[in-house]
């Protein structure tokens, strides 16, 4: 990759390139190996209020733009996508240090959101439906809200940013994005393929900076009625509270605390494919990622054997190698706080089976690893088996029978993801029936959502809404109800309906 180093990068409002108005800058820094990946603007509240205005404005005739045209934009985004997949790729390996497969994945879940809400265009299907009046017809449609405020984390820096943009945009929305501080430069590149398939000035705009300078004010802003945000539980809470003020449409995407189930007659290989890809891929910094496994007695012995021999074999290394298996974690501070919990297992009496420590040979030393991790003998109370770590460790919990494994799945404040790996399909459709969340997987692990079908979880996870699917329009637009009346007199619903039998 042809790395741009100390280049600096400017915000996108208003159709212009622009400096943060304070002049500051952060730099965004590969936790591969170190090196600097651009040097972006440290934006404050002006920077906003300069973005918020000029999406407001643009509102006003992106609104009007019949939807199957702004459809058509997405596609031609989508195709941007397609022809830009290998180097988003690349730089996701190097900015974000997800490895090459999952990076590509990544742009790829964009390129599926984008040719589906293209197609969206043509539908945002509204309802008509018969009057209790004579002469009058009644329906519902989807209204455009104004102004968005995306606020979106590091782990998915091109899928996330899709979901919540590009519903958005389809329904007629304008918006001001704020990219996580860890992956500014894929927030940008997202930016300029947009801004390439045709969206007029305003329609998009980008400010980059801190939570508290830049979230906290797009949160705040009166001319921004609707928040998404993807981030951690703390974040959701205080977001909410800050757009109270407004009543502002919050959509809240946040932890998950995901479980696989494995009962004694599941395919134990496939339980352990799936387990190892859904507890590491990413390093196990994904929302959906199985950070507790809960295996019935009969399983427990060899399922923990063979996972803890597979985790071993597990290669760590930098993203854009074809042989890595394991990337590394997002940055120094999430290094501490995997490694603090690795200490607070070990407190708590669990088993440290494998992993446990920071990974530093053959060049690692100047990124940040940490080895796949797997507790065994974990109590469903403790903190490892109920807090979310967002990082390559896993806790095995042994359970006697099937109700047990259910409520002990349950048994946390979350309820984004689930599985369940059993070959009985009674029991598979109790726990499509029970498990408390807001996505169950039947022999696969926790992750691989697809674009197409609600995204969410219940409890903790957020509140309420789901992205992604038919849902993501809920979220970005109001319904209106409209009755005409050509009868040209006055009817009055409720009372000048026909006649009803007598009872
Ligand atoms: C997230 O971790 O926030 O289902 C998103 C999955 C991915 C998306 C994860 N398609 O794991």
């Amino acid at each position: 990759m042809a790395l741009t180093g100390t280049r600096r990068f400017q915000n996108y409002i208003d159709g212009e390139w622009v400096d943060a108005s304070n002049g500051d800058t952060f730099e965004s820094v590969s936790p591969a190996n170190g090196e600097t990946i651009g040097v972006f603007p440290k934006s404050g509240a002006e920077d906003v209020d300069r973005a918020v205005a000029a999406a407001k404005a643009a509102f006003e005739e992106w609104r009007l733009v019949p939807a199957p045209k702004r459809g058509e934009i997405l596609f031609r985004f989508g195709q941007l996508l397609i022809e830009q997949k290998d180097d988003l790729t690349d730089l996701m390996t190097h900015e974000m240090g997800k490895v090459k497969a999952e990076a590509g994945g990544d742009v790829q879940e964009a390129i599926d959101m984008a040719y589906y809400m293209a197609g969206e265009g043509r539908r945002l299907f509204g309802q008509t439906t018969p009057s209790e009046l004579r002469d009058k017809f009644n329906m519902s449609v989807r209204m455009p809200i104004g102004v968005v405020g995306a606020i979106t984390p590091w782990n998915f820096p091109i899928a996330i940013p899709s979901w919540k943009m590009l519903p958005a945009l389809v329904c007629g929305n304008t918006v001001v994005f704020k990219p996580a501080t860890d992956t500014p430069l894929l927030g940008e590149r997202f930016v300029e393929l947009l801004d390439e398939a045709g969206l007029p000035k305003g329609v998009v705009n980008i400010v980059h900076g801190g939570g508290g300078a830049v979230g906290d004010r797009l949160v705040r802003h009166p001319d921004v009625p609707v928040i998404t945000l993807t981030g951690s539980r703390e974040t959701g809470v205080e977001v909410m509270r800050n757009a109270a003020e407004h009543l502002k449409h919050v959509h809240l995407e946040l932890g998950g605390k995901n479980a696989i189930i494995v009962l004694d007659d599941a395919d134990l290989e496939l339980a352990v494919e799936g387990i190892l890809w859904s507890a590491f891929g990413t390093s196990g910094q994904r929302c959906t990622a199985a950070s507790r496994v809960i295996v019935q007695a009969g399983a427990y012995d060899a399922l923990e054997s063979k996972l803890v021999a597979a985790a071993e074999r597990l290669r760590l290394g930098y993203g854009w190698e074809d042989d890595t298996d394991v990337g590394p974690v997002i940055n120094k501070s999430a290094l501490e706080k995997i490694h603090s919990y690795t200490e607070i297992g070990k407190d708590e009496g669990a088993k440290l089976l494998t992993g446990g420590e920071v990974a530093t040979g053959n060049g690692l030393g100047d990124g940040y690893y940490y080895r796949p991790t797997i507790f065994g003998d974990v109590e469903p109370q403790m903190r490892i088996a109920q807090e979310e770590i967002f990082g390559p460790t896993t806790a095995l919990i042994r359970v006697r029978d099937f109700d047990e494994a259910i409520r002990v799945s349950n048994g946390i404040k979350y309820g984004l993801s689930s599985s369940i790996f059993t070959r009985d399909v009674n029991k598979a459709f109790r726990a499509m029936r029970d498990l408390q969340a807001g996505i169950t997987y039947i022999n696969a692990g926790t992750i691989g959502a697809e674009v197409h079908l609600p995204f969410g979880g219940t409890k903790d996870t957020g509140n309420g809404h789901r992205e992604a699917g038919q849902a993501a329009l809920d979220v970005f637009t109001e319904w209106k109800s409209i009755y005409v009346d050509y009868s040209g007199k006055l009817q009055r619903a409720q009372i000048d309906t026909e006649e009803q039998p007598s009872p």
